[in-house]
């Protein structure tokens, strides 16, 4: 069994929640933040089968659109503790997927 760790974009998480569940995956949604741009972000946990992983993948692949986010304010100071607020591009990526082997797993 694998454990798969998804970081999403919030404006995916609905349509991907609801796809994962009607095939027949379980998940938690966890609300989390990103580091860099300090906005909120999804993270879901799926425990999966080894052999549904692909699967999981793909519709992943399939609902997670990278985008072009648009942030107000620089993350580098132009002077010390300095910033000059003006309009900065970073492209987020559709999702980003850890795949971890699980040890043993219980449903109590
Ligand atoms: P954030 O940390 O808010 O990052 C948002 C986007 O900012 C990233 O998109 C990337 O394009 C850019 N970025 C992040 N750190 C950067 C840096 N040090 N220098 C330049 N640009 C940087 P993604 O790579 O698609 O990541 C989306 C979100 O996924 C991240 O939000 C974070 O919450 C999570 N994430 C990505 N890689 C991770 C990792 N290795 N470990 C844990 N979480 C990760």
């Amino acid at each position: 069994m694998k454990l798969v760790i998804a970081i999403t974009q919030d404006d995916d998480t609905a349509n991907l929640v609801s796809k994962l569940t009607e095939e027949g995956f379980r998940v938690t949604k966890l609300a989390s933040t990103g580091g860099f741009l300090k906005a909120g972000n999804t993270t879901l946990l799926i425990g999966v089968d080894d052999e549904k992983v692909e699967e999981l993948v793909k519709v992943i692949e399939k609902v997670c659109k990278p985008r072009e986010v648009t942030t107000a304010v620089s993350p580098m100071p132009l002077v010390e503790d300095t910033y000059i607020p003006y309009p900065y591009n970073i492209k987020v990526g559709g999702a980003t997927v850890f795949i971890l082997d699980v040890d043993r797993y219980e449903r109590i």
